[in-house]
């Protein structure tokens, strides 16, 4: 048993050892009925996914892989709110476990110092203007030692262990982050985005200082303030215009 300490997140949850990816069949589980709160988590994915058919490497009982099924009330266009508001509740639960240094790079990597933790993945069905569900993906690495990232990643990947050299039993961080996922997102349902923005903006990674960004095939620098309602992140630009942007790379090398 998953000895979860929440009202209604998790109340089914379908456990699995090996999957290709929890988001396939999180989706399966939505388009069967499962109800909203629905977890779905695997000890091992073969064919793990980012956003953007990137990959996520999680072959191994090493991490938090899981997928929840959600049933919002609300537009479709809030609900890049829901992936800033797993951001947080990730940094607050690794903040809490006294891991240092923990921010987070829009629009939803988790880091440590530079490195990346955990990354989240929102896919979303809607129809006639309402969210029919949405599929909200928490990879988070736990119990990988440097060796155990593939050649792509072990650069830029970190995990719990490395950062604190311990090792962390995942049942437990699972029942951390759904309580802490669960509360969060009833302040957002009653209190709004607002409840979201400030948490965020103080893990921010790089807030107000000056980045290099990339988006298409633009590059160039500006300074970081903060995110819009919209999901999108508010920079300023050396020639003092501000600007929303709605996917971009942000990278410190240039700063
Ligand atoms: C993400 O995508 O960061 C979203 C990751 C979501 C994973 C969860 S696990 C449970 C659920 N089931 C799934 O199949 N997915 C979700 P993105 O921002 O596109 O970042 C992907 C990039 O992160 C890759 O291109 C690599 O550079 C890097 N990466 C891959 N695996 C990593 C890992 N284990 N740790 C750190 N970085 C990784």
């Amino acid at each position: 048993h998953w000895g979860l300490q929440t009202k209604w997140l998790g109340k089914e949850v379908v456990h699995k050892h090996r999957v290709p990816s929890t988001q396939t069949v999180a989706h399966q589980q939505a388009l069967n009925g499962s109800s909203h709160g629905t977890v779905v988590i695997a000890d091992q994915q073969t064919k793990g996914k980012g956003r953007l058919n990137r990959k996520w490497y999680s072959e191994n009982d090493d991490g938090v892989w899981m997928s929840v099924v959600l049933r919002p009330n609300i537009p479709p266009n809030q609900a890049p709110q829901l992936t800033l508001l797993a951001a947080t509740v990730l940094a607050n639960v690794l903040t809490k476990l006294k891991i240092p240094e923990v921010g987070i790079k829009w629009p939803n990597d988790i880091l440590i110092g530079d490195k990346k933790v955990a990354g989240i993945l929102t896919e979303m069905q809607a129809e006639h203007d309402q969210i029919h569900y949405l599929v909200l993906g928490i990879g988070l690495n736990v119990n990988q030692s440097s060796d155990t990232f593939p050649d792509e990643v072990k650069d830029i990947a970190t995990s719990l262990k490395l950062a604190s050299n311990q090792s962390y039993s995942i049942r437990q961080l699972i029942q951390d982050i759904l309580f802490e996922f669960e509360k969060s997102y009833d302040v957002y349902m009653s209190d709004g985005f607002t409840s979201i923005k400030q948490n965020w903006e103080r893990f921010g990674y790089k807030m107000g200082e000056k980045v290099a960004i990339n988006s298409g095939n633009r590059t160039w620098t500006a300074t970081l303030h903060g995110i819009e309602a919209d999901g999108s992140l508010l920079v300023s630009n050396d020639d003092g215009s501000h600007e929303r942007l709605y996917s971009a790379e942000i990278n410190w090398k240039g700063g």
